[in-house]
């Protein structure tokens, strides 16, 4: 897939194209010769050659891919096959359209040009600041390795309650060039014919309310599965679904799924416990989600898109890029008191599962899930 940031492409420097210069080869007379005969008139060449541009005529590059031109061909009438020059640049860091043209011309000097256009997706950014609100935490992953004092590793390849198929390991997790990188591996490794990595912050940052914005570019591919989420602070007393679970983003991988986030929250139909307070509700979990696909060729995996939510008393709202795309209200009667209690952060990239299913012979691997930046703010 073309369109992969995978483990060779993200970190490649801008490439320029720059301006060929076309040498002509001037096709002369003989000279030289003693007895002239008469001249037969040679009919002026009016036709420009015709350039052929090996490749696609029109593609699309995510951000920091490498763009490998593949050049072009002419063939003139008279000439035969005459050079071409290629002027423009595409620049792989930076969002936009680029057009290259190319121009031969034959020694007659009839001049033809054709072009192609490279589109390149980088995605997205979103504000430093919101009036109203301060930065409660963050981490723009600007070091050389993950910070300790604020994540963790969950470790393991117990199919983590979905029979995911992967084991989860502190190696897939990286941080390197300003992004958390999160690499899911075609690896044999503690019977799991998997491996990637699952970081969460529990017990060294938790919050109650706020806004997050994620920038992130997700995996690609079936049987990919990356999740930006939260659970509840007491996961560990209460368990799930008692302690709630707030998903910011999941995507599900192949079949052209990358183009959609899934936002959900779960939460134990009835509450924690009973009046008593000691005696667990039935164990009775419940979901309510929603979800956005963007249009056209852009996807969640060619490109950053930030991917927020808003928490307040009365409601959790999710978006994409700015964009609102679901809206739940919450109170603090029994059943959703879950979400009026702290929260932690999960990332993760799973790999199969009950709802992506396996990987199948178009997924490439390795694959992987960059986060730019996660910023909780919270309103003063
Ligand atoms: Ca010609
Ligand atoms: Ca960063």
């Amino acid at each position: 897939m073309s369109h992969s940031i995978t483990s060779s492409s993200v970190f490649k420097q801008p490439i320029v194209i720059g301006f060929i210069s076309l040498v002509l080869t001037a096709c002369g007379g003989g000279g030289g010769s003693t007895s002239t005969p008469t001249p037969t008139p040679t009919p002026a060449d009016t036709t420009k050659p015709v350039i052929s541009i090996t490749g696609e005529q029109a593609l699309t590059i995510g951000f920091g891919e490498l763009y490998s031109e593949q050049g072009a061909t002419a063939t003139d009438n008279v000439d035969g096959s005459v050079s071409v020059s290629i002027a423009g640049s595409v620049n792989n860091n930076v969002n936009g359209d680029y057009e290259l043209t190319y121009t031969a011309s034959d020694a007659a000097g009839n001049t033809a040009t054709a072009t192609r256009v490279i589109t390149v997706f980088t995605g997205n950014t979103s504000p430093e600041s919101y009036a109203g609100y301060n930065l409660l935490w963050s981490d723009e992953f600007s070091g050389t390795a993950l910070d300790n004092a604020k994540w963790g590793y969950d470790i393991g390849g117990d199919g983590w309650g979905n029979n995911e198929l992967q084991y989860h390991r502190p190696e897939n997790a990286s941080v390197e060039g300003g992004f958390l990188i999160i690499e899911a591996r075609k690896e044999s490794f503690g019977g799991r014919s998997y491996t990637s990595s699952r970081i969460n912050t529990k017990d060294k940052f938790s919050f109650k309310y706020g806004r997050v914005d994620i920038r992130a570019a997700l995996p690609e591919g079936k049987g990919l599965w990356p999740a930006l989420w939260m659970l509840g602070q007491n996961f560990s007393t209460v368990s799930w679904p008692y302690c709630g679970e707030i998903d910011i983003m999941e995507m599900i991988g192949g079949n052209g799924l990358e183009n959609r986030t899934v936002g959900t929250a779960h939460w134990n139909n009835g509450g924690v416990y009973e009046s008593n307070g000691t005696t667990k509700k039935p164990y009775a979990p419940v979901s309510y989600g929603g979800n956005y696909s963007l249009s056209g060729t852009e996807t969640l995996a060619n490109a950053f898109h930030i991917f927020g939510l808003t928490w307040t008393p009365n409601s959790i709202t999710w978006y994409i890029d700015g964009v609102q795309y679901h809206t739940m209200a919450i109170d603090s009667g029994a059943s959703l008191s879950a979400f009026q209690k702290d929260f932690f952060l999960i990332f993760n990239v799973a790999v199969g599962g009950d709802w992506p299913g396996s990987p199948d012979a178009n997924t490439v691997f390795p694959q992987r899930m960059l986060v730019d930046y996660v910023r909780v703010f919270q309103q003063n």
